[in-house]
């Protein structure tokens, strides 16, 4: 199945949701019972309140209402700041537990090898053995190199020498892991900034990028992640993974619009391959119902 094919069937569920709700044909006029269906609907997606307010206020001045939403909510993911580039080139993962941090890493590290990169990924989720190993089986498949420390070693110990060692030996890409964690957990949230400022300390501007990895299915409880670890680690962009599962796709745009961070790459299953660059227009494509669109 094409990656398009696997995202479109993972927001199906949201789709056919608001499919239910958006009229069945596009209309120059749509009645307020129909407004309010759609907007119930696009909250329903998670696209939050406000956010489904605005696009629906913007789309009702318009001849056109539901094109204009349509691209609207494009607009919305469409983001364009650039990836820094630099050699090595530094980037910290970080999110929440199990939404896909290592999966994601395993993903990107084939990606980057097969452009003929060199990379080193740096183990810093130290919490449970298994969690190295786990990583450590991906980044072989992958065709990279692992820094790893004992169990229980110092996150930011594990960052420093990855750095180190990537200078020294000439890598191009380097990768830290990191365990997961909730927003609300203050020490280990000052072990991510740790993490974040040791990074620094080992080579001037980096990280040049930090991905916040979100489940896709999360849904509202994603906002406050992103909000909360953007503070601490100064987030540069978003992975949003598992829209190949049950994602209510429309936190995407909510997280976009709040905080006007790239989405990056999609996880659409477990395996090597299944890392898809964002597309806002395949997105909406697989998000919206294609009635939603069509011209009247
Ligand atoms: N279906 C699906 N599963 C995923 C995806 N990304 C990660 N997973 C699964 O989510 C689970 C947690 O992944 P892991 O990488 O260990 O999460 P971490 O705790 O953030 O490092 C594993 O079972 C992965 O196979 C994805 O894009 N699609
Ligand atoms: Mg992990």
């Amino acid at each position: 199945m094409s990656f398009f094919n696997r995202l479109s069937q993972g927001l199906s569920k949201s789709r056919n949701s608001l499919a239910a709700m958006f009229p069945g044909q596009a209309k120059e006029k749509l009645s307020d019972s129909e407004w309010q269906d759609i907007e119930d609907a696009l909250i329903m997606a998670d696209c939050g309140a406000q956010l489904a307010m605005d696009l629906i206020a913007q789309a009702k001045k318009s001849k056109q209402p539901l094109k204009i939403l349509r691209d609207n909510m494009q607009q919305t993911l469409n983001i364009n700041t650039p990836i820094q580039e630099a050699k090595p080139f530094v980037l910290l993962v970080a999110g929440v537990n199990g939404t896909g941090k290592t999966t994601t890493i395993g993903k990107l590290a084939n990606m980057y090898a097969a452009q003929g990169k060199k990379v080193l990924i740096g183990a810093a989720d130290t919490f449970r053995a298994a969690a190295v190993e786990q990583l450590a089986v991906w980044v072989e498949r992958a065709g990279a190199d692992i820094v790893k420390q004992a169990e229980g070693a110092d996150p930011a110990s594990v960052a420093f020498d990855t750095i180190t060692r990537g200078i020294a030996k000439d890598y191009d890409v380097i990768i830290i892991d990191t365990a997961g964690r909730v927003q609300t957990d203050i020490s280990l949230m000052n072990e991510l900034a740790k993490v974040y400022r040791v990074i620094g300390k080992a080579l001037d501007g980096a990280p040049h990028e930090v991905w916040h990895v979100v489940d896709g299915g999360t849904g509202q409880n994603a906002v406050v992640q992103v909000e909360k670890f953007r503070e601490i680690i100064h987030t540069t962009g978003l992975i949003v993974t598992k829209l190949d599962g049950t994602g209510k796709g429309g936190v995407v745009l909510q997280l976009c619009d709040k905080f006007k961070l790239p989405v990056r790459y999609v996880g659409v299953g477990e395996t090597l391959e299944d890392l898809m660059p964002f597309n806002p227009e395949a997105y909406i494509d697989s998000l919206l119902p294609k009635t939603a669109t069509e011209k009247a």
